[in-house]
């Protein structure tokens, strides 16, 4: 049996490599779980002067963990500016986001140089490689200029806007060529999917691209939520809210999240229907992510600004309608959080997929389930067409299906919630990761 190369920008950190973590992580794990693997990527470290430095190795169970350090200014340049300031506001739609500089897409380049002349050494005849994500683009065209003939698989998990938007972009068409160096291309949505079709056609090239909506491990967080639904944690939560309901949002600190937004439907809530005044709590958890790019500095103003407003307006001295944390919570808290929680408000401005959005769903209790307030412009929309979907740009709409959820019939939440259970169980992070691997290995 041929061996799977997963690269990706960052590895799995020994903690999450023995607990479960994230979708991705899980997914990937379990399609590494029966073969032999190698799995490279950036250490997490970045040192004054790292183009000497050797691939690290670690050795787990059947999966090798091959990691390179980057400089401080590579850190700064590729992934800083070009990838998370550059390609993140691109492929979600927000142009006026985007900062553009010649010598960070040159850094860029080069960091995916540099993993291709690391990993080439480490390659086996037979390897199957799946790269992942927009951090890089180019890997595989880099690898092809060193002589690998290799299957070479690339999944990009954000959105990719049609040509018309991408081509902003003035190096968009030299990234489309290399990304024509992989064999297969697999994106979240059918629309990304014709996306990538309007961009290379745009340039004249073709690469055969799929969509493959990832899931998540539904079993495994479904009983770490009925394990934690009396953790600790979760009964102080409970106690804390003394009756009222529960509205939870759980996002990175990002601004395609659309939590401005979210907490305006919130507040438009409480102005339009007083019957839901003190008798509801939303509970925003947001961990700070990416606080070297500026625009998620403004973000956490912009955020701490408009909890604090509502609950300066609102708020009474033993009632606090917005609870707003930049702090993680572990993974556990999380699922009995979800579990307790009437209410999931998963409102992204753009989003690949959403994983939130489908821990929610599994973390449920069947019997007396609670609702998904679904953004439309998520890539999970299509799939979970049984939520309450709404236009994430729109705060009266999400007021609305706020005081639609509120004061929803058990039978309608029962309903709603079976389709889209049957939809989160039925599509999981493994399957997604096997039918991938599977449409590669036949490609060609
Ligand atoms: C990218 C794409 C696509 C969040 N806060 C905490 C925490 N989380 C976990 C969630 C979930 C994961 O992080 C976030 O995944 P998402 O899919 O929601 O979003 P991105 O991070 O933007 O992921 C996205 C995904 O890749 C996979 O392809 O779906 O569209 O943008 O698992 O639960 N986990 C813990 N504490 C937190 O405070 N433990």
């Amino acid at each position: 049996m041929s061996r799977l190369v997963l690269v990706s920008n960052r590895v799995p950190d020994v903690k999450e490599r023995v607990q479960s973590a994230g979708g991705l992580v899980v997914g990937l794990g379990e399609a590494v779980r029966d073969t032999e693997g190698l799995w490279f990527g950036w250490s997490g470290q970045h040192r004054e002067n790292a183009v000497s430095s050797d691939v690290q190795i670690e050795q787990l169970h059947r999966v090798t963990f091959a990691t390179v350090d980057l400089t401080t200014d590579q850190h700064t340049r590729f992934y800083e500016n070009f990838a998370n300031g550059t390609l993140w506001p691109l492929c979600h739609y927000r142009l006026e986001m985007i900062r553009y500089r010649r010598e960070d897409y040159e850094s860029y380049r080069e960091v995916n140089t540099l993993f291709a002349r690391k990993l080439a050494p480490l390659l086996q005849e037979d390897d199957v490689i799946w790269v992942h994500d927009y951090h890089l683009m180019t890997l595989g065209a880099e690898l092809r200029a060193l002589g690998v003939r290799n299957r070479i698989g690339y999944f990009l998990h954000i959105p990719l806007p049609p040509w018309s938007v991408t081509r902003v972009l003035p190096c968009a068409a030299e990234l489309l060529r290399d990304l024509t160096q992989y064999d297969l291309i697999g994106v979240q949505t059918e629309e990304d999917r014709e996306n990538f079709n309007s961009c290379f056609s745009a340039i004249g090239l073709f690469t055969r691209v799929e969509h493959f909506p990832i899931g998540i491990a539904p079993e495994e967080f479904r009983e770490e939520a009925r394990r934690n639904v009396d953790a600790p944690e979760v009964v102080r939560l409970m106690d804390s809210l003394r009756g009222r309901k529960l509205v939870i949002g759980v996002d990175r600190l990002d601004y395609s999240k659309g939590i401005p937004e979210r907490i305006k439907g919130f507040e438009k809530l409480i102005r339009r229907y007083p019957q839901h005044e003190a008798k509801v709590v939303m509970l925003q958890i947001a961990p700070v992510s990416r606080a070297g790019v500026s625009a998620y500095q403004h973000l956490r103003r912009e955020v701490d600004e408009l909890s604090g407003h509502v609950n300066a307006t609102f708020g009474t001295f033993d009632w606090t309608p917005v609870r707003f944390l930049t702090q993680s919570v572990p993974r556990h808290v999380l699922a009995g959080f979800h579990r307790r929680a009437d209410i999931a408000l998963v409102t992204p401005l753009r989003d690949g997929m959403n994983l939130v959005a489908k821990e929610y769903v599994a973390a449920q209790d069947g019997d007396d389930p609670g609702v998904l307030i679904l953004s439309s412009l998520a890539g999970a929309a299509p799939e979970l067409k049984a939520a309450l979907q709404v236009n994430p740009y729109d705060p009266d709409q999400i007021a609305e299906a706020l005081h639609l959820a509120l004061t929803m019939k058990k039978e309608v939440r029962k309903k709603r919630w079976r389709f889209l259970n049957v939809e989160v169980q039925r599509n999981t992070a493994a399957r997604w990761a096997a039918e991938f691997l599977s449409v590669l290995k036949e490609v060609r």
